[in-house]
């Protein structure tokens, strides 16, 4: 029987501090004597973020896996999505912009042990898409959004062993989402090049240390190609000892040679 777990939805309120104006402090104070030095604006005081839950009972799958938000339906309000990694589904929380949800909805993804999930308009018809990496099966599982919270499965992928880590970018530049897959059990991380109709085509394998966690894209040394940083616990403990980043970078302005850079 699946087990009742929640999605505890954290909504930010700004306060302002409530510290001392500069000129009611004494003149031996320390603090006095920074803020007159730096000159800084008696208004000007720090903004500090606090969140409280939102309301709801935000209802999700059992063992659930990954969290996503993007808009999904189009309505310019932020949806959530959610892999439940002991169903083989996913739980869509349609937003409705004030920090309130529609009733859940799940959907099956073929496969076994959806995790990390990506979304992004892999197809490019402006709707968003989502990319799944199945642990279990180690496959990557493409499903193209229908723009109302539904997703038609497109295709699978397989990839290497219990992959965790997920994310997009344009590797390439041909203006087509590509996405990066880590394996936690080995197998280092795909490269997956996006076709012209979204679906995934041809890959490279890059070498990283056995037991990636996570993957992000980014353009970290700011040459105009993205780059992929992996998080990977190489003894698959917990002892931060154990834990490593490495950074891959293309050594090209288009696919198939990358260097290890970290
Ligand atoms: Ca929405
Ligand atoms: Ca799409
Ligand atoms: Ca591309």
């Amino acid at each position: 029987m699946a087990r009742r777990i929640s999605l505890f939805v954290l909504c930010a309120v700004a306060c302002h501090s409530q510290s001392t104006p500069a000129n009611d402090l004494a003149p031996n104070d320390a603090a006095a004597v920074d803020l007159a030095d730096l000159s800084v604006p008696r208004d000007l005081t720090p903004l500090h973020l606090a969140f409280k839950p939102s309301g709801g009972d935000l209802t999700v799958g059992a063992r659930p896996g990954g969290l996503a938000t993007g808009d999904l339906n189009g309505d310019g309000a932020p949806d959530l999505v959610v892999t439940n990694m002991d169903e083989n589904n996913l739980t869509v929380l349609l937003g409705d912009g004030h920090g309130g949800f529609a009733k859940p909805t799940k959907q099956t993804i073929p496969g076994d042990g959806p995790g990390s999930l990506v979304l992004a308009d892999l197809n490019q018809d402006g709707k968003l898409d989502v990319a799944v990496a199945n642990y279990k099966s180690a496959e990557l599982v493409v499903m193209f959004g229908r723009g109302d919270g539904g997703f038609d499965v497109a295709s699978k992928l397989a990839v290497g062993a219990n992959p965790l880590g997920v994310d997009v970018g344009d590797f390439d530049g041909d203006g087509r989402k590509d996405i990066a897959v880590g394996s936690f059990g080995g197998g280092g991380i795909a490269v997956i090049y996006g076709n012209a109709d979204g679906s995934p085509g041809h890959s490279d394998r890059l070498t990283a240390p056995t037991g990636v966690q996570s993957v992000v894209v980014a353009d970290l040394n700011q040459d105009g190609k993205l780059d992929i940083a992996a998080l990977s616990n190489k003894e698959k403990s917990h002892k931060l000892t154990d834990i490593g980043l490495a950074v891959m970078r293309p050594t090209q302005s288009t696919r198939t040679r990358w260097e290890n850079v970290g």
